[in-house]
């Protein structure tokens, strides 16, 4: 069940996680694959949190993390699997959407007696024995800060760092509309005490590396307009990545350049991320739900900004995606 902030639903869900979370000894946390800042913000904020309760808490992370984010304090402590002798109390489970899109890693999820699924993506059913849903929210660090706030412990700097880091890069450093007054009233408390958000700023923003000037040139050069402009596209193929040497990562962000194109209404980025393997990232910048046409596809995300990912040579894929988007606006506007 979604909930939103604030309310009584709201308040019950937090006491259940409050109350697990101050008596547990031994956590976890996860999070989807390729973890954003939000994910891996999320992740770390619990496990300073755990420091500062003398908790032991293991951060899981399998992917490579992104230079804008690395940096945050504890993310050298990340692991790729569980200590067997350990009893966990208590798994985090930070914006894991759905078990389809963890693969594997929801064999995990049994090691802990007690799961929260703490989300802000849309249509999420909740994979936790208690869930703190809310749609409403700018992201999972938001959700975290809910809780983290009720527990009445001083939040350390590195913990405020990493909630900081969350709510900015989900929000696009605070522009989009998920930055609501109650997403604004917690960066103002993290800052109270004495963040340097400039230098945050800086590490997230202003840090790039060679690959990925190389990668978002070549998604740039190769931009294409379709359907009489109100599409437009570019991909990235396996080779791409080979030729410079590049991960995928380097990838990130690159259909911002594209989706803010005037007059379009969509934006398609294809990466080729193994034979046969397609990651689409769709931003809508008009009244075309990408969420719905993700979901076609399997994937998911949000109104405005969904992923999917399909199987299939890359040119059949872009040509299914764009028909499909062509087909929901001749639709829409036949419908006016
Ligand atoms: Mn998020």
């Amino acid at each position: 069940m979604n909930v939103s902030w604030p309310g009584a639903d709201y308040d019950r869900q937090i006491e259940l996680i409050c109350e697990q979370l101050m008596h547990a000894r031994n956590l976890f946390t996860i999070a989807h694959p390729f973890a954003d800042g939000d994910a891996l913000g999320s992740q770390l904020a619990l496990y300073h949190f755990c420091r500062t309760t003398g908790k032991n808490c293991i951060i899981l992370n399998f992917d490579p993390l992104p230079e804008q984010i690395s940096w945050l304090a504890g993310s050298d402590q990340c692991q790729k699997d569980l200590p067997a002798d350990i009893d966990f109390d208590l798994a985090f489970l930070m914006e894991t959407t759905e078990a389809r899109r963890m693969g594997d890693r929801v064999d995990f999820f049994p090691r802990a007696r007690t799961r929260v699924h703490l989300d802000h993506h849309v249509g999420v059913v909740g994979l936790g024995n208690i869930n703190l849903l809310d749609e409403g929210a700018s992201s999972t660090c938001e959700i975290l800060y809910n809780i983290l706030e009720r527990t009445g412990v001083k939040l350390s700097r590195e913990c405020r760092e990493a909630l900081y880091v969350g709510i900015m890069t989900d929000t696009g450093n605070f522009r989009y509309n998920n930055s609501t007054p109650r997403s604004h009233e917690i960066i103002a408390r993290l800052i109270a005490d004495g963040l340097v958000i400039d230098d945050i700023y800086k590490r997230v923003y202003e840090q790039t590396s060679y690959n990925r000037v190389v990668m978002h040139g070549i998604v740039m050069g190769r931009t294409r307009r379709l359907h009489e402009g109100k599409i437009v596209a570019s991909w990235l193929k396996l080779e791409d990545f080979t030729a410079t040497g590049a991960d995928e990562v380097d990838a990130d962000g690159a259909i911002r350049h594209i989706s803010c194109i005037n007059g379009i209404e969509v934006a398609l980025l294809f990466k080729e991320v193994e034979d046969n393997k397609v990651k689409v990232s769709f931003r809508s910048t008009g009244n075309v739900d990408v969420m719905e046409i993700s979901r076609q596809f399997n994937g998911g995300g949000h109104r405005n900004a969904a992923g999917a990912q399909l199987d299939g040579h890359i040119e059949e894929v872009m040509e299914k995606v764009v028909a499909s988007i062509a087909a929901v606006m001749e639709k829409a506007q036949g419908a006016q």
